[in-house]
């Protein structure tokens, strides 16, 4: 079951972070600072009190980069900025914490395409298979320079209240079952977990699936019940949150990336003095190489957990680019329905980003 991970940050982080959670009564809440109860800069004024929102729970990408966003504000400004780093959890599940943001009971946090599909239609671009190459470098470097996601899809997400400030990789999908999935065929009526976005079940379903939305809080249990047969999710992401233990085999397809974005609330966003802005900007960029290291150092120690595993052993299948191929002819025509179905821009953005993909692969 769950198990305390290492902060990458250094064992700083991670003791504050028990230390808040005990403080906090247990419910989440985490200030990245010291354990003296202020912000972390003794004596200092806090003056701005900001609340961040993660999909995720302590050790895992998106909570670690909120604790290291967190402590680079509190250091820049001197201890007038306080953020509170909330986990998965804490203040509701994946749609409660999406709809905090929109509405600005939030001010700021990390959300995903997944769950945003459902509000922003053509941010489920990030849902089709085979469209980014595997390389991560390479999808890191399309995230942070394409001008279809960066200018036109972020309008998008502006019109619903909030505004994605960076778009950035934990990792590239893996598949798990108790099933080989090596083919379309395999996924013959196979009862998979998805996240909201009405594509990912666009996406299941044209290799003949029966996909299911379901929480990621409910997922273990689902797995281990059989509600559902098996799922998706960035390697650091299976091992961290047990789904091997109750799967047999770990399926390498990279059929896509898990996309994440540092999101902020428009009005709250709006109302800040423009060196508040450009502290936060500043800042977002520079986590885009942190983001980076971090992915890629949990996906790579999370597999070898995995592989060395006695107790819950996983059979890896890493599939062949023939067998890929299979499932990227049937995932191809998923790209019309979306854009046709998945909003205004939808085709407009595809076109432009299937164009800038193939400059920078
Ligand atoms: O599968 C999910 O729903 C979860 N996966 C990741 C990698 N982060 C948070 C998300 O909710």
């Amino acid at each position: 079951m769950k198990k305390w991970k290492k902060s990458l940050f250094g064992a700083s982080t991670a003791v504050f972070a028990a230390a808040a959670l005990t403080a906090c009564g247990g419910n989440g809440d985490e200030e990245a600072g010291d354990d003296d109860g202020d912000n972390g800069d003794d004596g200092a004024e806090v003056e701005h009190e900001w609340d961040f929102i993660t999909e995720e729970t302590p050790g895992q990408v998106q909570h670690e980069y909120g604790l290291e966003f967190a402590e680079r504000l509190e250091e820049k400004s001197e201890g007038s900025i306080e953020v509170n780093v909330h986990e998965f959890g804490g203040l509701g599940d994946e749609v409660d914490q999406l709809e905090q943001l929109q509405t600005g009971q939030v001010e700021m946090g990390i959300v995903s395409p997944g769950f945003t599909g459902p509000i922003v239609p053509e941010a489920q671009v990030f849902s089709l298979h085979y469209l980014f190459p595997n390389d991560q470098e390479t999808v890191q470097e399309i995230l942070t320079e394409s001008e279809a996601i960066n200018e036109h899809l972020r309008s998008n997400y502006e019109e619903q209240g909030f505004t994605p400030l960076s778009f950035w990789t934990e990792g590239a999908m893996a598949w798990t079952s108790n099933t080989e999935l090596t083919s379309p065929d395999d996924f013959d009526g196979f009862l998979m977990r998805t996240q909201e976005s009405p594509l990912m079940l666009e996406s299941y379903e044209a290799y003949g699936a029966n996909p299911t939305p379901m929480s990621w809080g409910d997922l273990y249990t689902g797995l281990e019940q059989g509600q559902v047969e098996g799922q998706e999710n960035p390697i650091f992401f299976i091992e961290d949150a047990s789904f091997h233990e109750v799967q047999d085999y770990l399926i390498i397809s990279d059929h896509n990336n898990y996309v994440a974005t540092t999101s902020v609330n428009n009005d709250w966003f709006d109302s800040l003095d423009e060196d508040l802005q450009e502290m936060i900007e500043e800042t977002v960029e520079e986590m885009q190489d942190v983001a980076f290291e971090l992915q890629e150092e949990l996906n790579e120690s999370h597999l070898e957990e995995i592989e060395e595993n006695e107790e819950y052993p996983t059979e890896v299948i890493e599939l062949s680019e023939e067998e890929r191929d299979e499932f990227r002819e049937l995932a191809e025509p998923v790209r019309e329905f979306f854009r046709e179905e998945e909003g205004d821009d939808a085709g407009m953005i595809l076109d432009m980003l299937e164009e800038e993909i193939e400059e920078m692969s």
